[in-house]
């Protein structure tokens, strides 16, 4: 059976491709999605996809998750959602935070990463392909946990 992995994009992310293509790219949340879908495939994982502006549907989609991992970009939230980071602390299969920007190379206020200490690591910096390098990890991860039961 194929294992699923949930893959949330957070506040203004339904943006991308039609501003600040300096920071994010030209290419839209769509293409993105589809990008990851085939990358997923070729780990061996049937991607399901959700972007959301607001923290609480974030929230309950993650508590509503059948998903084995999540990779999630949080957005804004990344900096400041206490909530998003409790949820995603309560869920049971590897977290993976992944940014487009290297947000150590941008304002103060985004390098205070909030939601990243409920994550098992965290891609920043090479725009699409910091989702690719999540699922890549995540798919990592999954694999260690499952030789990991194999065993017990
Ligand atoms: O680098 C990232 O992926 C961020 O999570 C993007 C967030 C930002 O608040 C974080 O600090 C870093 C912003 C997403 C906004 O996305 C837009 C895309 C295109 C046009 C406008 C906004």
């Amino acid at each position: 059976m194929m294992r699923k992995i949930l893959v949330l994009n957070g506040p203004n992310l339904n943006w991308l491709g039609r501003r600040d293509p300096a920071f994010y790219g030209s290419s839209t949340l769509d293409e993105l999605e589809r990008q990851a879908a085939v990358q997923a495939a070729e780990l061996g994982l049937v991607a399901e996809f959700f972007q959301s502006n607001h923290e609480g549907a974030l929230i309950d989609r993650i508590q509503q998750a059948q998903a084995a991992a999540i990779v999630i970009n949080p957005g804004a939230l990344s900096h400041y959602s206490v909530a998003l980071h409790d949820a995603l602390l309560d869920f049971a299969g590897p977290v993976v935070e992944v940014h487009l920007s290297n947000i150590h190379a941008r304002e103060d206020f985004r390098r205070r990463l909030v939601t990243a200490a409920a994550a098992d690591g965290l891609v920043s910096g090479f725009g699409f392909d910091s989702y690719r390098l999540g699922l890549l990890a995540a798919a990592g991860l999954l694999a260690a946990r499952e030789a990991h039961e194999g065993k017990t």
